[in-house]
């Protein structure tokens, strides 16, 4: 028999196998969404939670915004689906022309898949082929960094550098280097938008191509900024050392931007942020304002053109997705990018950036605050961990800002905020002060 899920005892949880969640824990007292809009879910007791972390850095334009509710429904009921593969329809098309055209540079070419994860393993294959195609199919290395989260198929996996998101799976892609990540409390501590020190972080490139010779190397992937990690904002200069490093030897540079794309950073893109140029950008989450699952990968037009060649019958990239530019997806992912437009939402969160960064480092003093980051609409609040107990107080923290209604996120013992780009500053008031509140509840 089915189980009441109105009223579910925790017997009744245990079918659903949860992601990245303790399933015991979660299930012993469990926390349920049934609904939200605009800045605030709903509960399954009714209670309205503030989203302080939209969605997961993916409701860039608040919850439930009927634009893209409406454009679903229509598209459902025109063309539910149409085969990506030797088809097409023209919501693909329009949606591949639209994104183009706000996409720094020449990033002139999209493919589209349905997860960051699938994006990531998309850009590092796209990165094999053109090198193989330009007649270097032994650049076959990639170079990641520490504290890189770029999702969890074997080959985001691998060049993360999470090591809690390896240990189980010991098998992973050969091949693969990783950079020190630029988190330097010592230097860098409560900094205010990017910290001054540590550009040379990106130095550490050189001795990897020394080792194995640049001839071998592929590309370098890293999140502009790291936002799983808590949000490790780039040192001042940094992507620009990579970015010349890479030039020098003609190796890929490709910046995922799962979540610092589509106004995070008070900017389109990190890369517009930063003014560094990638050569190819992932992006999800925001495409869609994470209300259709949606991915895609831009390539310099020179990525694309150089493997568009060849007798025109054969297939240039042996790649793809039962869902790739899904209907669905492409008729959200539209209707998102006109509220943004529409709205200036990129705009809106740059000129909320220096109000969202005073309100977020009046928590220095709060106790247990060792750390304070922030940019555009994304701030960390990294927490001294408990002795012999890491991760348990800003679980604690968490947990009881949900208590207050307030939605956060814990990554080790970082919170992590990141609220729609529609916050008004009261609300922003209301995510910190109950930070407070709970900073000095918690042990
Ligand atoms: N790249 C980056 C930079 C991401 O942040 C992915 C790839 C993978 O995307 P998918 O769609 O496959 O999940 C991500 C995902 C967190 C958190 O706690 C962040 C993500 C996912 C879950 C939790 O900050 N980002």
């Amino acid at each position: 028999m089915v189980p009441d899920f109105s009223q579910p005892t925790t017997n009744d949880l245990a079918r659903y196998w949860m992601p990245f969640t303790a399933n015991r824990q979660f299930k012993a007292a469990p926390r349920m969404f049934v609904s939200a809009k605009d800045m605030h879910y709903t509960t399954d007791d009714g209670r309205q939670v503030l989203d302080g972390l939209s969605g997961m850095w993916c409701v860039n334009a608040g919850h439930g915004r009927a634009p893209i509710t409406e454009a679903i429904r229509a598209q459902a009921g025109v063309l539910d689906y149409s085969t990506a593969f030797q088809m097409g329809h023209p919501l693909a098309f329009e949606l591949a022309a639209r994104l183009t055209s706000i996409l720094p540079g020449d990033l002139d070419n999209v493919f589209f898949a349905n997860s960051g994860s699938e994006a990531v393993d998309t850009a590092l294959k796209i990165a094999l082929a053109y090198h193989a195609a330009r007649g270097e199919p032994g650049r076959t290395r990639f170079i990641g960094r520490e504290r890189a989260y770029h999702g969890s198929g074997f080959g985001g996996m691998s060049v993360g550098g999470i090591e809690a998101n390896r240990d189980q799976f010991g098998n992973i892609l050969s091949g693969i280097d990783h950079l020190p990540h630029t988190h330097d409390p010592a230097r860098n501590g409560f900094s205010r938008g990017q910290p001054e020190h540590g550009a040379e972080f990106a130095d550490a490139l050189e001795p990897l191509i020394a080792k194995h010779g640049a001839n071998a190397i592929a590309a370098v992937i890293v999140e502009p900024m790291a936002g799983s990690t808590g949000v490790l904002v780039p040192p001042k200069g940094y992507l620009e050392r990579l970015r010349a490093i890479c030039d020098a030897h003609s190796i890929l540079l490709i910046f995922d931007e799962v979540i610092t794309g589509f106004g995070r950073l008070g900017a389109s893109f990190a890369a517009e942020k930063f003014a560094v140029q990638p050569d190819m950008m992932t992006l999800a989450k925001g495409l869609t304002n994470g209300a259709v699952p949606m991915s895609a990968i831009a390539v310099r037009a020179g990525i694309y053109d150089t493997l568009m060649t060849g007798p025109e019958s054969k297939v240039e990239l042996f790649h793809g997705y039962t869902y790739s530019a899904h209907p669905l997806a492409c008729a959200a992912a539209i209707a998102t990018l006109e509220i943004y437009r529409d709205e200036g939402l990129f705009e809106r969160a740059g000129a909320l950036a220096p109000y969202w960064e005073e309100a977020i480092h009046s928590l220095k003093g709060s106790p247990h605050v060792i750390d304070i980051r922030n940019i555009g609409l994304a701030g960390a609040v990294e927490l001294k961990p408990r002795d012999d107990a890491p991760g348990t107080r800003a679980y604690d923290a968490f947990l009881g800002c949900f208590e207050e209604e307030v939605m956060v996120r814990q990554s080790g013992d970082t919170l992590a905020l990141a609220p729609p780009l529609i916050v008004s500053e009261a609300q922003i008031d209301q995510l910190v002060e109950t930070l407070r509140t709970i900073l000095n509840r918690i042990a």
